[in-house]
């Protein structure tokens, strides 16, 4: 059964049972699989009044808030796709993500507004903006009141349906749209209720974006496909999270290396009483020996580490009994095929030997939208995805992860791709030349480094060329620090040593 048919379903089987609890700081906004269930409903009709049709791509560029649920939910029952959006992307980065997907339909934060005024005219595709007063739900659902919810389709039956796209940048040209349907998120999410052994009974503490395959799918799709409960905070701080996985007895938590690591460095951390809990798992970036230890040593609690990726969901997890292996992120997950092969040739690799990791299973998405070369080149022959990190399987079968092919930052589980940063540089009246590397940090992982060469005769700040960066670009993709050379080592055939860049500038 797909999900969002099993969704449908709880929502006649578990009609007052909590299935979202909003906390913001001033009230508690609680939702039953009921109420759930007919505001879907709801928003779906009112979506239908905007002319909706099957395939339309609908941008969400929300803060995290029942709205963005209710219009996700609504938008894939339709047939229609959700397209989430970082709120902090700029004008320019909006634009491009509009035009390329296509979307008719932009729902955005009202304070927006005045920012967005040209935005229409920039996207042809574009019907309408809606601008909602996220913090007042009554008006939201007020817009959808009078009408008729009696004769609304069944939820899609089509596995390859694309439900959900996501943009995830690369080492060359724009952003891709990775197109991920029902059928894929159905696989991952059967995958880690059998693996991560999802209850009814669980309450996951939910404090992550909820425009990433993380937040979205593996916690919040994760609670609701397993009629469990999600207690939402709109934004992460270590004293709420803690406080409130107490208070509310939570058993499940789900974050990036920096929330954990911020969790442990609260003061009194060690007083919280986290005994209840039966799950918290780690992922979206590497996480470091020391905070694996550390996190044992303050909670009492060993944290799973997984591995995935937007373009599959989750592939590999260490298990939810049995040995959770400290700098190793797990086995394959419950249908999921792992392996480790030769990047160039797609052999495959013996165990102990360092090589790309290649998934295959139906969680794998179905491509970039509109991109068929960029698809086909993710792919081998015989259909293992590439994922262009690099990584080993040991002789009991666990994966280890030794870097990346690719060029990429990762900060605060955030992906950064520095070309991107160096084209917006690039256009820096003062700028000669640049590049972006990631500097170790024990907060964030990396913190995004630019290298700059300054033009004969013009002079530039630091400070100047970050906030020029975040004009263009989401702020956590913006230099956190700039570093002036006079030149940039590269290499015969021109290219940059970024290596080289790194070992020499990073412990500056
Ligand atoms: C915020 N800032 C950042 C980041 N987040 N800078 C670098 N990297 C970041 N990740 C900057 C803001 O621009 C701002 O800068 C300042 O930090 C404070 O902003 P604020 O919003 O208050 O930050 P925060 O609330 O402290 O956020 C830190 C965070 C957040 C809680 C760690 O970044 C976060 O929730 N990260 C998780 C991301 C995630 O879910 N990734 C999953 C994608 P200024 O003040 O100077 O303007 S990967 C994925 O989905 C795959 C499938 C997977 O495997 O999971």
């Amino acid at each position: 059964m797909l999900f969002l048919t099993k969704l449908q379903h709880h929502g006649r089987t578990h009609a007052h049972k909590t299935a979202i609890d909003y906390l913001l700081p001033d009230r508690q906004e609680c939702v039953t699989y009921g109420q759930l269930e007919a505001h879907v409903q709801q928003t779906m009709a009112y979506l239908l009044s905007l002319g909706l049709q099957r395939g339309d791509r609908v941008a969400l560029q929300l803060p995290k808030c029942l709205p963005f649920v209710y219009l996700h939910l609504a938008i894939m029952r339709l047939g229609a796709i959700t397209l989430p959006l970082n709120p902090g992307y700029p004008h320019s980065e909006l634009s491009y993500f509009l035009a390329d997907s296509g979307a008719s339909l932009l729902f955005v934060d009202a304070v927006a507004k005045e920012k967005l005024e040209s935005i229409l005219s920039d996207s042809p595709s574009l019907n309408k903006v809606i601008y909602l007063q996220t913090e007042k739900l009554d008006h939201f659902l007020d817009l959808s009141a009078n009408i008729d919810a009696s004769d609304l389709p069944s939820p899609p039956t089509d596995p390859h349906r694309t439900a959900l796209m996501i943009y995830t940048s690369g080492t060359t040209g724009r952003p891709k749209g990775a197109q991920i349907t029902h059928g894929n998120l159905t696989a991952n999410l059967n995958s880690l209720h059998q693996a991560w052994g999802w209850q009814e009974d669980d309450i996951l503490l939910h404090v992550l974006p909820i425009f990433h395959v993380h937040g979205l799918v593996v916690a919040l799709h994760g609670a609701l496909n397993a009629a469990a409960t999600a207690v939402l905070l709109p934004k992460f701080t270590p004293e709420q999270a803690l406080a409130t996985m107490v208070q509310r007895q939570c058993t499940v938590f789900m974050a990036v290396p920096t929330i954990h690591k911020r969790l442990v460095d609260f003061p009194d951390a060690g007083q919280y009483n986290l005994c209840h809990m039966r799950l918290l798992t780690s992922g979206s970036d590497r996480l470091p020996d020391d905070l694996f230890l550390k996190f044992q040593e303050t909670f009492g609690h060993t944290l799973l580490e997984r591995y995935g990726m937007t373009e599959t969901g989750m592939n590999l997890s260490n298990p939810l009994h049995g040995e959770r292996r400290i700098g190793s992120v797990g086995l394959p997950l419950p249908g999921v095929e792992a392996r480790i092969a030769n990047p160039i040739t797609d052999e495959p690799l013996p165990d102990g030997q360092v090589g790309e990791v290649q998934i295959r299973g139906q969680h794998v998405f179905k491509g970039y939208w509109q991109m068929p070369n960029k698809t086909a080149d993710s792919f081998s022959e015989d259909g293992w995805l590439r994922t262009g990190d690099l990584g080993l399987r040991e002789a009991d079968g666990y994966f280890t992860l030794k870097g990346r092919s690719k060029d990429l930052i990762i900060t605060g589980g955030l992906n950064v791709y520095p070309p991107e940063v160096e084209l917006v540089l690039v256009e820096h009246p003062s700028v000669a030349a640049c590049a972006v590397i990631g500097c170790l940090d024990d907060e964030w992982g990396e913190r995004v480094t630019a290298v700059i060469v300054l033009k004969c005769g013009q002079t530039a700040t630091a400070e100047a060329i970050i906030s020029y960066c975040r004009q263009h670009l989401a702020s956590y993709k913006a230099p956190r620090k700039v570093i002036f050379a006079e030149e940039l080592p590269s290499n015969a055939l021109g290219k940059v040593q970024k290596a080289q860049l790194r070992a020499t500038l990073c412990s500056q």
